[in-house]
């Protein structure tokens, strides 16, 4: 694609990884509330899930976890003191704080910024623009640890730009790559697709009447200015109100693209005519677009088993390959869609089934778990840490998360001072191993 390496940077899963049923919308999250998890068996599906990716031949590097229960966050909101007697505290005053705080819910890559590569940009550099989750309590909580990681890891200025978070209140609720989707044609100019959930500076009444829409118009604009984009590449959609509240919450729960291959549902666009439309005007075509029919895949499906929150991959033989959860091999009507999706006439040639159903279980399957940044080869070596994932990082996270996680987490279990303690020594040791400087609040 263009002479660009698509590296994909998923999520390590943090030692809090835990079931609070913390999002309204995500029916997985709200399913699972209160059940026990299991932080070992998560993080190791997530690095399972990198070497998948990796033997595929595809690039593959990491992000690191954030340091919950985080008492940056409880300080600032009155709970002083030593670690252990703010954990009491808001333990004891604030149980659903404390749920909020803990969320280890950064192993969601996708949500953490959006990128243009440099291929796209009027500059001539790479953007990322970091989301900055406002929709959500727990997960606004990531932005700042997001900067100041991804700044360390893009920090040549001459290649890369990273912007902060979109200022203000929820009127530019940004829920980041989530939300847009690059499409290549060949030979043809990329073309950006930035879906949106409701209008926040205007009259509205045509959102979504059950669950929460969370990213606004008036962000993905932003973020289309922010990136730099050329002018005449961004498309701008309104997220189907039936599929937000059907649990539709993200675009990538009913979208996937990947180059010249774009996958929907007809719940994921208002006007998914027009969506299918502008793709094939402005590719001249030479995007192939299955759509899936309510009739085929009923939203329910989609949204239990997660077909279109699957990664499309290049391998180095130039064929594609789709990336799905088991939950998709389990489900006889998403199975089915990605047969069909192999079966027609794009390049996609097979699917292979992976388990990451820790994270399933909140809402997160594997196109939640990366974000795509698409560098050009000489940008490889300019990386500011060691995360590009190869044999001798993967052992070395391996015995990491082996060590130092705990296997079996309750939400009770979140107040224990011991487990805050667990996860700054085991991300301080991370930050060593990845070469990451001080990038946590503790560091510093
Ligand atoms: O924001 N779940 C995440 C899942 C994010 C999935 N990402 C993408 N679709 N790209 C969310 O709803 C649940 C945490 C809990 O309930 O403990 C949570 O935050």
């Amino acid at each position: 694609m263009s002479g660009l390496v698509e590296v994909n940077f998923d999520g390590l899963v943090g030692p809090t990884h835990n079931f609070a049923g913390l999002s309204a919308g995500n029916v997985a999250s709200q399913e699972s509330e209160g059940s026990a998890s299991n932080p070992r068996a998560a993080a190791l599906q997530g690095i399972d899930k990198m070497r998948a990716l990796a033997s595929l031949g595809v690039a593959q590097a990491v992000l690191p976890p954030q340091p919950r229960p985080s008492l940056a966050a409880l300080r600032r909101l009155g709970f002083g003191g030593s670690p252990e007697h703010a954990l009491a505290r808001v333990a004891t005053e604030a149980p659903q704080l404390l749920r909020l705080v803990s969320s280890a819910s950064s192993m969601w890559a996708a949500n953490a910024a959006t990128v243009a590569p440099a291929t796209d940009t009027t500059d001539g550099r790479l953007h990322v623009v970091v989301a900055n989750l406002r929709h959500m309590f727990h997960r606004s909580l990531e932005a700042e640890t997001t900067y100041a990681v991804l700044h360390a890891i893009f920090s040549d200025e001459s290649r890369f730009e990273v912007h902060e978070p979109l200022p203000g209140g929820t009127q530019l609720a940004d829920e980041g790559a989530a939300n847009h989707t690059r499409l290549e044609p060949p030979g043809g100019q990329a073309i950006h697709l930035f879906g949106w959930g409701r209008v926040a500076l205007g009259p509205d009444d045509a959102g979504p009447t059950r669950y929460p829409a969370r990213q606004t118009k008036e962000s993905s604009e932003a973020l289309a200015r922010l990136l730099a984009l050329r002018p005449g590449a961004a498309i701008f959609a309104r997220q189907h109100p039936a599929g937000i509240d059907a649990g539709a919450f993200h675009t990538d729960v009913v979208a996937v693209g990947h180059r010249h291959v774009f996958l929907a549902h007809e719940l994921a666009f208002a006007d998914g005519e027009a969506v299918r439309r502008e793709i094939s005007t402005r590719s001249g075509g030479a995007v192939a677009q299955v759509w899936a029919t309510e009739v085929e895949l009923p939203i329910a499906d989609a949204v239990a088993a997660y077909p279109f929150n699957s990664q499309i991959v290049t391998t180095p033989n130039d064929e594609m390959v789709i990336v799905a959860p088991k939950e998709s091999e389990a489900s006889p009507r998403a199975r089915a869609f990605l047969e069909r999706v192999v079966a027609s006439d794009n390049p996609v040639r097979r699917v292979v089934y992976l388990d990451v159903g820790q994270s399933m279980k909140n809402g997160g399957g594997p196109a939640c778990l990366r974000q795509r940044v698409p560098l050009r080869p000489e940008d490889l070596s300019a990386l500011g840490a060691r995360v590009l994932f190869d044999d001798a990082l993967e052992g070395e996270l391996r015995r990491w998360v082996e060590t130092r996680y705990r296997d079996r987490l309750l939400p009770e279990d979140l107040g224990d001072p011991a487990l805050w303690r667990e996860g700054a020594a085991a991300l301080d040791e991370l930050t060593r191993i990845l070469g990451l400087g001080s990038v946590y609040d503790f560091q510093r």
